[in-house]
């Protein structure tokens, strides 16, 4: 009996180191896209999250604001954004300096999102500018994000009305 209750534990034990490795397994992996991915190295991977502000009638010309997390260890550069859908549409990173009492929008070459840290755009600073697009409010936009390390993200943005920008305290998770 006691044997019996000795091998269970030592069966136990194997299973547990089994699993241990499994999951220090997926948490390398993490920081690339895997499937069958835990939730715990999930958690580990830069998060992106944002929205898009809607375009006004007769213009073409919007932004898109994101918020960039990076809970690893290495530092991440973004490098460009694209439109997922559609070609006529130019996606380009901007930060906005004033100068003379003069905000002015200027074109970025990168973005670097430090190790452990957070870089959040926002109306009248970083933004993802977007020309050639119609977006309405309530629908939704993807956009392609590009990093110095090969990664591209997809990322699936709601829509929001001008109205509903000023307001929000709380992100949207995407699927
Ligand atoms: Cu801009």
């Amino acid at each position: 009996m006691i044997e019996a209750i000795k091998r269970f534990r030592l069966l136990e034990k194997s299973l547990i180191a089994a699993l241990l490795q499994l999951a220090a397994a997926g948490a390398v992996a993490g920081e690339e896209h895997v499937h069958g991915a835990t939730a715990d190295s999930a958690s580990r991977m830069l998060q992106i999250h944002g929205y898009a502000r809607e375009t006004l009638p007769g213009l073409s010309t919007s932004a898109a604001y994101l918020k960039l997390s990076n809970p690893t260890t290495v530092e991440r550069q973004l490098i460009s954004v694209a439109l997922a859908s559609e070609d006529s549409a130019r996606a380009s990173l901007h930060t906005t300096e004033e100068r003379d009492g003069i905000s002015r929008m200027r074109p970025l070459e990168k973005l670097a999102i430090p190790a452990g840290q957070t870089v959040q755009m926002s109306p009248g600073g970083l933004h993802v500018m977007l020309e050639g697009v119609q977006l309405r409010a309530g629908a939704e936009v993807s956009l392609l994000v590009h990093f110095a390390n090969g990664e591209t993200r997809e990322v699936t943005l709601p829509i929001r009305s001008l109205q509903a920008e000023g307001q929000h305290h709380h992100h949207h998770h995407h699927g």
